[in-house]
């Protein structure tokens, strides 16, 4: 049974507050560059920066990277496996950039570990910043997001589901039980 915790409108409103605070945070969007992590967080990324782009009317590269867990069980945080990234697409370079880290859902932080060694490996950005649209808790890294959507509580034995227009027809997020 999947519950709706976020309607399409709220969706939208969140990622608008986000693009301000991204605006405030950095004053202004001079040498900002986004970074969607794979599939939900790179169609998050592309919207923060068509609102950055009407906003203050100058372009914002977005890149992609591709990260998966490759662990047998999602939910089993006993699990020894990390993710991996398998793909960086950036077509800009992030030296002196301001990156923003783009993902759907913050969960152990272990993806957003691998990603920010993805990004290091690419250049020297000034500052990288991570937006996720969902924090769902249990963390087991000091990673923390600077820019949050909602912050959702969950037990281990729930799991959110984001949706997004170009990939699933709708937005929304829903909270399922597992
Ligand atoms: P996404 O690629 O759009 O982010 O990881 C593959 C997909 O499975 C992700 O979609 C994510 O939404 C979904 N998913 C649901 N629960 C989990 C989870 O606990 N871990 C990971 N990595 N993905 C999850
Ligand atoms: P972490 O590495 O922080 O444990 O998990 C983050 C990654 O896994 C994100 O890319 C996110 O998409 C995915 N993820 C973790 N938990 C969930 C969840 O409950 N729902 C969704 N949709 N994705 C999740
Ligand atoms: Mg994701």
């Amino acid at each position: 049974m999947a519950k709706e915790i976020i309607d399409a409108m709220a969706m939208k409103r969140a990622l608008t507050r986000m693009t301000y605070e991204i605006i405030e945070k950095n004053k202004g969007i001079e040498d900002i560059a986004l970074v969607g992590i794979k599939t939900r967080g790179i169609y998050l990324a592309e919207r923060i920066a068509q609102r950055l782009e009407q906003l203050e009317d100058k372009k914002v590269p977005v890149g992609v990277l591709d990260i998966s867990l490759y662990r047998d069980d999602r939910h089993d945080l006993t699990t020894k496996k990390d993710p991996v990234v398998k793909e960086s697409q950036f077509g800009f370079d992030i030296t002196d950039k301001h990156v923003i880290l783009v993902d759907d859902v913050l969960f152990t932080g272990r993806t957003v570990r691998a990603a920010l060694d993805a990004i290091m490996d690419q250049g020297r950005p000034k500052s990288i910043n991570l937006a996720v649209l969902v924090d769902r808790g249990h963390r087991e890294l000091p990673i923390r997001a600077d820019f949050v959507g909602k912050n959702v509580p969950t037990s281990l034995k729930e799991q959110i589901s984001v949706q997004v227009e170009e990939l699933d027809g709708q937005d929304g997020i829903f909270l399922k039980a597992l």
